[in-house]
């Protein structure tokens, strides 16, 4: 079969970078059945004949998003595994291209899989990153990290800064990588614009944030790094939940020393 792949090298590259992380995502646990889902932007990367292609059927988005007129996405599809994902991307994801005003999108490529249930959320959250931030991010990545959503379950992790202060003391590197620290969202049904838009508030300081006794959310430049800042912070949660099921309780690093990682590295406040 003809893929939108064969003649578009980059683009290739790119989808090839998607199915590697979808298999870390199967890997690490952190996907059973259909559980997560990723968007890409990848406009920058598609060939202008890309416009003449054929859509398979236009689906309208619950608002407008201007910022994102004319892009082209790579999207997972709903109810499709992550491990299938990482073998055939193509066959379990999709490109989609949004029309000129913001409002609706087509399927163009290669099959017709509709995407995740979650993409009027990433939508929003690509076109907010885009129009607000002003940030010209090309990923959202949710997955379901075991040991990050476990310490969700604790009520006193939920209030500001406090899971995201307890992470970075567990090991420089994640005050080094996820300099942003990690945002909280209270529970809210999955797939919801409540959820999306309690995200996006998050967005406004982190890139990745927490869903409660749900999972991860992250946004980045490019999927790896995406997934790098995840495995990062469960790293650390590894790190506590080590310490914690040894019986004690872990020392963790210092203001002090975190202060100084900040001025070193030159890291945002
Ligand atoms: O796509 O993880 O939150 C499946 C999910 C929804
Ligand atoms: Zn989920």
């Amino acid at each position: 079969m003809n893929s939108i792949l064969d003649n578009n090298a980059a683009l290739a590259a790119q989808v090839s970078d998607i199915a590697e992380v979808a298999g870390y995502l199967w890997q690490r646990g952190w996907a059973e059945r259909n559980g997560g889902n990723i968007s890409v932007n990848v406009t920058e990367l598609m060939d202008k004949s890309a416009n003449n292609l054929l859509a398979f059927a236009q689906v309208q988005l619950p608002g407008t998003f201007k910022a994102l007129a004319n892009n082209f996405f790579y999207v997972t599809g709903t109810g499709k595994r992550m491990r299938y994902v990482a073998a055939k991307p193509m066959e379990n994801g999709c490109i989609i291209r949004i029309n000129a005003s913001g409002d609706a999108y087509d399927i163009i490529a290669d099959n017709n899989i509709a995407p995740t249930s979650e993409l009027p959320s990433h939508i929003s959250m690509h076109n907010y990153m885009r129009a607000v931030k002003g940030r010209n991010t090309k990923v959202v990545c949710h997955t379901h990290p075991t040991d990050l959503v476990a310490l969700t379950h604790k009520k006193e992790f939920l209030e500001p800064n406090v899971l995201g202060h307890l992470l970075w003391s567990m090991i420089p590197e994640t005050r080094i990588i996820v300099p942003l620290g990690l945002g909280i969202v209270p529970y809210n049904v999955p797939g919801t614009m409540n959820l999306a838009n309690a995200t996006i508030e998050q967005l406004d300081k982190h890139d990745v944030v927490m869903w409660e006794k749900h999972g991860c959310l992250a946004v980045g430049d490019d999927i790896i790094e995406t997934f790098d800042m995840i495995d990062t912070l469960s790293k650390s949660a590894q790190i506590y939940l080590c310490a914690k099921q040894a019986g004690f309780e872990p020392e963790c690093m210092s203001k002090t020393q975190m202060d100084e990682l900040a001025v070193y590295f030159k890291l945002p406040e």
